[in-house]
């Protein structure tokens, strides 16, 4: 499971940033494979993918070397802490930042967007249980000033309403923008964030003229809660077993054969 560094670290910030946690061969060809997706036109993509502005749609399952990072070792342990032991991915999509394109995004989270009852947070005999999970790999590095990623550290445990007026009315634009409290994370390629969408957070602007900003979007949530995300037959058929078996909506009681060690 979790190792103590990264339960109270998680407990304590509400998201964890695992540095090198990608091999640079396995970097290099998550690199690879998600550049032949984007420079595949959308009407030769393979059935089932579609480019949604800046999301490519089920990035995760284009290539095995993505696929695998569903159950990547640097996280795996962890998302099977927090969903105890019942997994469930629902979607993985890679999302780009292009020069140029605008990617300002305030800030927001799960109780805001759903409401205080839609998600949990919790702890149980000296573990954390959380039922919305976002594991962001990179797959480029963010360098501070360039922009990306906002998080509210503690913000998971939030026990009353943020006020409209607090952090610059939750838009903030440039690091300039950035007020007390509040943290641009910059991970390098081949580093990975796990967060609970219970924890606020945003999006700056991605300023590099001649980089983009590309990471996975991997979302958890225990096999028995929420609703099954729908995903295309012809993206089932490209999966292996064990990938279908996470995305399987199942009975609270019930021990899926990737997590029986
Ligand atoms: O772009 C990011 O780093 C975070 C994305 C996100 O949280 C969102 O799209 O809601
Ligand atoms: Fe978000």
């Amino acid at each position: 499971m979790m190792t103590p560094e990264q339960r109270y670290l998680f407990d304590v910030f509400g998201y964890l940033h695992l540095e090198n946690a990608l091999s640079p061969d396995e970097l290099a060809a998550c690199q690879n494979a998600t550049k032949r997706y984007m420079d595949t036109p959308e009407d030769q993509l393979p059935p089932g993918f579609e480019v949604d502005g800046q999301r490519y749609v089920h990035g995760f399952a284009f290539d095995k070397c993505l696929e695998a990072l569903t159950r990547h070792p640097s996280f795996w342990p962890i998302v099977r802490e927090l969903t105890n032991d019942r997994p469930r991915l629902l979607s993985g999509t890679l999302q780009v930042n292009r020069p140029g394109e605008s990617s300002v995004g305030g800030l927001h989270c799960a109780r805001e967007g759903f409401g205080w009852e839609s998600t949990r947070y919790e702890t149980h005999h000296g573990k954390i249980y959380c039922d919305d999970i976002i594991v962001f790999p990179y797959l480029d590095d963010v360098n501070p000033g360039d922009g990306g990623l906002l998080v509210l550290p503690g913000s998971h445990k939030a026990a009353f309403p943020r006020p409209e007026s607090l952090f610059n009315e939750g838009v903030m634009r440039t690091v300039e923008d950035i007020p007390p409290g509040v943290v641009n994370v910059t991970p390098k390629a081949g580093d990975i964030v796990v967060t609970s969408e219970l924890m606020t957070h945003g999006i700056l602007e991605w300023l590099p003229k001649d980089r983009m900003r590309r990471i996975l979007v991997l979302r958890y949530k225990p096999q028995h809660a929420g609703l099954a995300m729908p995903y295309p037959d012809e993206i089932k058929e490209r999966l292996e077993p064990e990938t279908v078996e996470l995305m399987e909506t199942n009975h609270y009681t019930h021990v899926k054969d990737i997590v029986k060690d």
